[in-house]
């Protein structure tokens, strides 16, 4: 197996890192109009990159706060780093740690409860708060997937990813279309690692894999309990591929196709539709932004849950186009950003150590 270089990882974990911070400035808009955007990041490029990283950050006063989608993403990375593998009652403890030494990160409303469970000394399965969310049907949101990053930079086998991707993501999220969508955007960074993959290749695999994942009983019942059609996140990675196709398709149409929502179903393929969409030139957005920037753009402009969808996107593309791609003056306008290099550099050694 063909070994990714330390870029793709850097990339990822700055293109996850950016996609929040900047996402959350816009988050819970419904309508986020591109020349405001387009000015706001424009301010971000002329504040001049000094020397000195972080300090040169918080020197502007500027530095954009990162939400719960990093804390948590770096919370699954640590643990990682910690214990060399995946560790569900570490990870947990770090979810419910983190929360409790800064809970005003703009955590999802449901999500504090399993947090809350995780930190009392009665709880002896890690499992057990978030099987208890929602009348015992589990969260559905897209917490799951927006923190998954870290465990396809840590295992290359592609059954390890989905095995761990959603063990981490059951912490919280017991219902599989939470955790299905964990796996899905940890498939799809799985893939953007590979070497040279086409658009069309990448969206095939993610097909063939997800039409498994999705066909287990759990899977086919939480679907139909919430009134959905079987294989719900297949059925709109074919929608995918469909306005791919399309020579321009209307926000509109993503937004009611795919959607801009905390739910993994309704962010999940949004954000892997808009890396693949922004792999082309778009006529809204200038020449000089490279398809990284393009695809943040492109994400933070669907309103919504913009910080999500974006650090979603954001991780996607930077593995796949890698740190070439990351600007510096977005990336230092980024709280911890440092930190996020240091931490991809440890996430490689692991990597091609399991190779
Ligand atoms: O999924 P989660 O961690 O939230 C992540 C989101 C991201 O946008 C972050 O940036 C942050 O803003 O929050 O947290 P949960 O609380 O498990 O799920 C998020 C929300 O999804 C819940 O607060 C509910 O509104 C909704 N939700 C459900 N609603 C009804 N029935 C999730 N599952 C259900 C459900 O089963
Ligand atoms: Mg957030
Ligand atoms: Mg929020
Ligand atoms: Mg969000």
């Amino acid at each position: 197996r063909p070994r990714p270089g330390l870029a793709r990882f850097r990339g990822c974990l700055a293109g996850a890192l950016l996609g929040d911070c900047l996402g959350a400035v816009f988050e819970g808009r419904s309508v986020v109009k591109l020349p405001e955007l387009l000015s706001f990041l424009k301010g971000l490029e002329a504040a001049p990159p000094e020397e000195g990283g972080e300090a040169a950050g918080s020197a502007r006063g500027e530095s954009l706060p990162y939400t719960d989608d990093t804390a948590m993403s770096r919370s699954v990375v640590q643990s990682l780093l910690a214990k060399q593998e995946f560790d569900e009652v570490d990870m947990a403890k770090r979810f419910a740690e983190e929360y409790k030494k800064e809970p005003n990160r703009g955590y999802g409303m449901a999500v504090v409860n399993v947090f809350k469970k995780l930190l009392s000394p009665k709880c002896n399965d890690v499992f057990e708060p978030a099987r208890a969310q929602f009348n015992g049907k589990g969260s559905y949101g897209n917490g799951g997937a927006m923190r998954v990053a870290g465990i396809p930079l840590v295992y290359p086998d592609i059954q390890d990813v989905k095995k761990f991707a959603k063990l981490s993501a059951e912490l919280t999220h017991a219902n599989s279309l939470g955790y299905n969508g964990a796996i899905l955007q940890a498939l799809a960074v799985h893939l953007a690692l590979q070497e040279g993959l086409s658009r069309e290749t990448f969206l095939e695999q993610l097909i063939s894999h997800m039409e498994h994942v999705e066909a287990d009983d759990k899977s086919l019942s939480d679907a139909r309990a919430l009134g959905f059609e079987d294989l719900p996140f297949s059925r709109r990675l074919k929608k995918i591929k469909e306005f791919l196709e399309l020579s321009s398709v209307p926000k509109a149409d993503v937004l009611s196709e795919l959607g801009n929502g905390i739910a993994a179903l309704r962010s999940v393929p949004t954000a892997i539709y808009s890396f693949l969409r922004c792999m082309d030139a778009d006529p809204d957005v200038p020449d000089h932004y490279n398809a990284l920037q393009r695809t943040i753009i492109y994400c933070i402009s669907l309103g919504g849950d913009t910080d999500t969808i974006a650090t979603m996107a954001g991780a996607i593309a930077g593995a796949y186009y890698g740190e070439e791609q990351v600007p510096p003056s977005w990336e230092q306008s980024c709280e911890a950003f440092q930190e996020t290099q240091r931490m991809a550099k440890s996430l490689y050694e692991l990597y091609c150590q399991r190779l």
